[in-house]
């Protein structure tokens, strides 16, 4: 289906986080969103651009996101029509800006599929009608923070709120102490992994080992972004499997994470591979080679996180994701809030998004807006 474009608005949001949010790549205490709104005869699509303040997580940041779909990505659009399905080939010639990209791709997606009546999930393949949900914990300054003492934000909290699996942030320095203390604290049934966001070296090999000992699910990027050969050496050491983030920017770079031995498990964000049918295709490669694939986050309001959780309802989905209920990060957030369930969110099964942001919320926290005609 061709979807005639009128134009497009980028409009960027100020969302405090209810606690700062502590990685081993910085530190996040209000979220500055880049929200794409595409205009069309027929009716509007939304999406959010994943991309932070700054370039710490990967190379994009919010304000580059924004100049490179102003002058370049919206640009490309055909005036004429544009199905969805060929947003990805149209932007192709320019390369990275992943995270532009895919916001661009879902506003396109999004509109097309209020159009045809039909849901995010019901377009991608979901064969669930809810996603079992986990949570990702910052790196705390203490472990009473960590599980409950002083910090409203922490493990204890999560566990009692039913998540279902609980990710800890580490780094050279809060590694093994905070997993001792979780699984001391909540015992070995609780389903736990950890994420480095590229925090070690393989001179820390030996020193990861010493997590084997916890039995997590996974260990989430270790090194660095492009040590891919690093990491299949790595995953010859360690006894816990090895996932990559950072590492995944395509399904080519899937298929070369597989063959090559550096993960046994891949975290899918649609916004870090360009979007949700590029993040689609790494789903189909890798449950056709037996990797298990969950759903990760980007911080994200209702808008981003209503796709997330209808891709994370693939059946190749088999670990959960960080699909948060949306308190976990913002009191209010721009829809309606995702409220976790028995420790599940349902997918959305409206046309579209299946969600669409509360216009006096939207304008409360609107810090500029710029319109692009087509
Ligand atoms: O590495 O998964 C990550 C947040 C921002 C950037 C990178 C990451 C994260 C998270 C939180 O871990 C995921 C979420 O709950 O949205
Ligand atoms: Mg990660």
């Amino acid at each position: 289906m061709k979807i005639k474009i009128s134009g497009i608005e980028l409009r960027r949001i100020a969302m405090p986080l209810v606690a700062p949010f502590r990685t081993s790549f910085g530190v996040e205490t209000s979220r500055d969103v880049l929200v794409v709104r595409v205009v069309t005869p027929d009716g509007e699509g939304w999406a959010e651009c994943a991309a932070m303040s700054e370039p710490r997580y990967c190379s994009e940041y919010v304000d580059g996101a924004q100049d490179v779909l102003r002058k370049f990505l919206i640009p490309a659009l055909p005036k004429d029509g544009v199905d969805a399905a060929a947003v990805g080939r149209i932007l192709e010639p320019f390369t990275g800006h992943h995270m532009a990209k895919s916001a661009l791709e879902t506003a396109v997606l999004d509109v097309q599929l209020r159009v045809a009546g039909e849901s995010f999930g019901s377009y991608l393949g979901a064969s669930r009608d809810r996603v079992p949900c986990g949570v990702s914990v910052g790196i705390m300054n203490s472990l009473p923070e960590l599980l409950d003492a002083v910090d409203r934000y922490a493990v204890d909290r999560y566990v009692a709120e039913g998540y279902v699996r609980i990710k800890l942030k580490i780094e050279p320095g809060w590694d093994i102490e905070p997993v001792r203390a979780v699984r001391e604290r909540f015992g070995d049934d609780l389903l736990l992994q950890v994420d480095a966001n590229a925090a070690y070296t393989l001179v820390d090999a030996q020193h990861l080992a010493k997590l084997d000992a916890f039995d997590l699910l996974l260990i989430e990027q270790p090194l660095a972004n492009d040590d891919m050969v690093q990491h299949a050496q790595l995953a010859r050491i360690l006894r816990t499997p090895i996932c990559l983030d950072e590492s995944i920017e395509s399904a080519a770079d899937a298929a070369a994470a597989i063959s090559l031995g550096a993960c046994s498990i891949i975290n899918v964000k649609p916004a870090r591979v360009g979007g949700y049918l590029e993040a689609r295709r790494i789903h189909d490669l890798a449950r056709a080679h037996g990797i298990p694939v969950w759903c990760g986050g980007m911080l994200e309001t209702g808008i981003g996180r209503a796709a997330n959780v209808a891709l994370a309802a693939l059946p190749g989905f088999t670990l959960p994701g960080d699909t948060s209920g949306s308190h976990r990060y913002f009191v209010t957030d721009i829809t309606p809030p995702f409220v976790l369930s028995d420790g599940h969110l349902d997918v959305p099964t409206g046309p579209g998004l299946g969600t669409e942001p509360l216009t006096e919320l939207l304008d409360e926290v609107t810090t500029a807006r710029e319109w692009i005609a087509l």
